[in-house]
């Protein structure tokens, strides 16, 4: 089953939208799978951004990243990638439409909430990162009663 990397950004933790958020996955349908919330340092925030590293907004995004704790998740569900990038919506908020994450509750695309997977091949890569202890497994007569 599809898996990806979902993160609560510092803001939108500080903000209050950490169970908000949760809501939102969780009424769509999606199985949370990992969460933890943990402030990260400059070398993993660089390392989860190296795709980046080039834009000249990196080092303010880095600075960012780490200035507080934030909720990292792994959901998991058909689709859950696609999918989980329409609920956050557009990655800059002037453009993200109302219901999305991003349209209801962010102004500024330097404080936009929410990290979403952009690939199965970035979430698989991502959820290494974050949860290198791996993630507990679901017993199997728990997921029989739900579907
Ligand atoms: P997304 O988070 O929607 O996948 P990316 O991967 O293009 O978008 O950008 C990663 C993060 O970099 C964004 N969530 C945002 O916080 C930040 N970012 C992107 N573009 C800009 C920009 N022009 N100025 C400041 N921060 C930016």
């Amino acid at each position: 089953m599809e898996q990806t990397f979902i993160m609560i950004k510092p803001d939108g933790v500080q903000r209050g939208l950490v169970g908000e958020i949760i809501g939102r996955f969780e009424k769509k349908g999606f199985t949370l799978k990992g969460l933890k919330f943990i402030t990260v340092d400059r070398h993993f925030a660089e390392q989860h951004y190296a795709d980046l590293s080039a834009k000249p907004f990196f080092n303010g995004l880095v600075e960012y990243i780490i200035s507080g704790p934030v909720t990292a998740m792994v959901w998991e569900g058909k689709n859950v990638v696609t999918t989980g990038r329409k609920i956050i919506g557009a990655t800059n908020p002037a453009d993200s439409a109302p219901g999305t994450i991003r349209g209801d509750y962010a102004i500024d695309i330097g404080r936009n909430v929410i990290h979403g997977s952009d690939s199965v091949e970035s979430a698989k890569k991502e959820i290494a990162l974050w949860f290198p202890e791996g993630i507990a497994e679901w017993r199997s007569s728990v997921h029989q009663w739900i579907y």
